[in-house]
């Protein structure tokens, strides 16, 4: 009975450390695509900097933030729930983490993935009149944003669809946003998402983001 019971225990030890691993540390994933697939609307030697460096020091930076603390067993957006009691450093690079894997899957490189899905185009003319009427109301969105943020199309708990913007590395999954809701697409706008090839001309890149985007994942998200 006692070795039995030392067993369970041992077993119960090795269980819950494989579980701690399986949250940290984190690790970049690889991108969708190549980084020179968006081109000419997302250039590569942006990708190459976005990803490779600005996303590989939120990964880095929250592994640090997260280090001996018990959060570290939390999963992202369980974190995002308490995201207004977290440290700046977790609460900012968790959120960079999460929202630029997110920006990563919702631009593809397939040209049948870039065609909007009859359901997601219904959906949005029921909520916005039409496509176009809603692209404007997002890119006007993500013109009046000061400073770095991001800007999403979220559908909120009663179904419906909603254009927000947030700022720094926040996002809709925060107890701190203004508007919550399930992401289904997010347009990066910082000026190290886009300055290298369109200067301050964010009007022109969110313009070209529409080219990129993968229509046929918010379809996919869309409930
Ligand atoms: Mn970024």
């Amino acid at each position: 009975m006692r070795h039995f019971f030392s067993f369970s225990l041992l077993i119960a030890l090795i269980a819950g450390t494989m579980a701690a691993n399986a949250q940290t540390p984190y690790k970049l994933k690889s991108l969708p695509y190549s980084t020179s697939a968006l081109e000419p609307y997302i250039d590569t030697q942006t990708m190459e900097i976005h990803y490779g460096k600005h996303h590989q020091a939120y990964v880095d930076n929250l592994n640090k933030a997260l280090e001996g603390s018990d959060l570290r067993r939390t999963k992202l957006e369980d974190l995002f729930k308490q995201a207004s009691t977290l440290p700046p450093a977790v609460r900012n690079n968790a959120g960079g983490h999460w929202n630029h894997t997110f920006f990563w899957e919702a631009m593809t490189d397939s040209k049948s993935r870039r065609e909007i899905p009859s359901k997601v185009q219904k959906k949005i003319e029921q909520e916005f009149g039409s496509l176009e009427v809603f692209k404007e109301q997002f890119q006007k969105a993500g013109l009046a944003q000061f400073g770095s943020g991001w800007v999403w199309l979220i559908q909120t708990p009663d179904k419906r669809l909603a254009i927000t913007t947030t700022p720094n590395q926040d996002n809709p999954l925060m107890d701190s946003a203004t508007l919550k809701g399930t992401p289904l697409l997010a347009c990066d706008i910082w000026e190290h998402a886009y300055y290298l090839k369109y200067q301050n001309k964010r009007a022109d890149y969110i313009t070209g983001f529409w080219s990129v985007v993968d229509w046929k994942r918010v379809g996919e998200k869309l409930k």
